[in-house]
């Protein structure tokens, strides 16, 4: 599972994607700072079921401490979105070819104010956010929009001429944004649109139409960010009247203290309220300074970052993700090392047993016979709908299984 970073320019979603992956990447107060997309890994916390089921675990692609575990999940942060950016101004549409994997996205907006339409930098409080979130939305439209109106009326007079289904067609258009045949309906059925002649759909249908499809498979949220000056409250409180999910960030504190934590300087895990300055004589006057404002202004107004925050959201609240832990013997709990409860991956929401084999390995869903669920010992079928800290083995034909 894949979530994207994105925003118009100079918001901050590089220092988002930092504070949440460490990978260092180019932040500038200018925009346009990146170009080419930063792919990277971040964590999710969730409750391991070691402690559950009485065991020490040893994991391998996540790291367990105090019976949390930091469970991987892959992020995205792209170039910033400028209006015009679906016909090419700005960067162009190449960065929305990044998002194509996505399967949601975080929206990160300059809640101070203090950047314009462009990203350019402006006195804090001029600006209202909400515009951007609008102008990012329709350009986003407008790419897929492109994508379909490509060929619109040759593909559709021949489809309505061979008797051909628009759903699939549409389906097969929009396939390499991760849009799939159910998506396609759901999207028509809400919009009450006449499948059998999609000759006859109005420029402003088909954009409807695109725009129910992004909500349905890009589900977004909104990462308030630079929550941490002053004119952000105000616009925080108005984004918030827009019925949107709103988490306010301050990606810039974040990164701070995630890494202060790395060199001993504070005790500090991401999405936790506060932190604490282990030895204050360690510290620079500077540094000092700088953990002093966050403390103030940051986690006493918000309490957090708000950066974990938006993560964990994006993939439990808006993806309804489950962690599921894969083990070879169900009753040690083991890999076939011996390794105990070595992984635990995420998952969308209603994924099957069989979907976790094609996570594990193609050649465990290949020969898929059936699988096993560790804590009641019952076995599962294929089509088999998992759950949130489920524990399960894959019995297979293939080489692995
Ligand atoms: N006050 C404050 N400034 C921030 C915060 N996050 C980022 N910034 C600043 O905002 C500016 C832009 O940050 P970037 O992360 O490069 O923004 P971006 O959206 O990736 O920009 P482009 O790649 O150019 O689109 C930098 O000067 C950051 O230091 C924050 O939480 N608070
Ligand atoms: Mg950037």
């Amino acid at each position: 599972m894949l979530v994207g970073v994105v925003g118009k320019p100079n918001v901050g979603k590089s220092t988002f994607f930092a504070a949440a992956t460490l990978k260092d990447v180019q932040i500038a107060d200018y925009p346009f700072t990146t170009i080419k997309p930063n792919v990277g890994v971040a964590h999710l916390s969730v409750e391991c079921v070691c402690k559950e089921m009485g065991v020490t675990d040893s994991p391998r692609n996540s790291a367990c401490l105090d019976g949390k575990r930091l469970v991987p999940v892959k992020v995205v942060d792209v170039a910033g979105l400028v209006e015009g950016a679906a016909s090419g101004k700005g960067l162009g549409n190449q960065f929305l070819d990044d998002l194509r994997q996505a399967d949601a996205l975080i929206h990160v907006v300059d809640a101070s104010g203090s950047t314009d339409i462009e990203g350019r930098k402006v006195p804090p409080g001029s600006h209202d956010p909400a515009q951007d979130l609008d102008m990012v939305e329709r350009e986003f439209d407008l790419w897929m929009y492109g994508i379909l109106k490509r060929d619109w009326e040759k593909a559709t007079r021949s489809l309505e001429q061979t008797r051909g289904k628009a759903v699939e067609h549409l389906a097969e258009r929009l396939s390499g944004l991760s849009v799939t045949l159910p998506d396609v309906e759901e999207a028509m059925l809400r919009l009450h649109l006449r499948t059998e002649k999609p000759s006859a759909w109005t420029d402003a249908q088909i954009l409807e139409f695109v725009r129910e499809t992004r909500k349905l498979t890009k589900p977004s949220l909104l990462a308030a960010n630079k929550a941490d000056l002053p004119t952000s409250k105000a616009n925080i409180e108005s984004l918030r009247k827009t019925g949107r999910e709103v988490v306010p960030c301050a990606s810039e504190a974040e990164l701070l203290l995630r890494r202060a934590s790395e060199r001993g300087l504070v005790a500090y895990s991401p999405g936790d309220p506060g932190f604490t300055v282990k030895e204050p004589g360690r510290l620079t006057p500077a540094q000092a300074g700088a953990l002093a404002m966050v403390e103030e202004k940051v986690m006493k107004t918000y309490g957090g970052t708000g950066v974990q925050e938006a993560m964990n959201r994006a993939f439990f609240g808006l993806l309804k993700a489950l962690v599921v832990f894969p083990v070879e013997d169900e009753t040690k709990l083991t890999d076939r090392e011996g390794r105990v409860l070595p992984d635990a991956f995420v998952m969308k929401g209603g994924s099957t047993t069989l979907d976790l084999a094609r996570t594990v390995h193609t050649e465990l869903a290949e020969g898929f016979l059936y699988a096993v669920d560790a804590r009641t010992g019952k076995r599962l079928g294929a089509d088999h709908p998992l759950k949130n800290r489920d524990i399960v083995k894959i019995v297979s034909s293939g080489k692995r299984g």
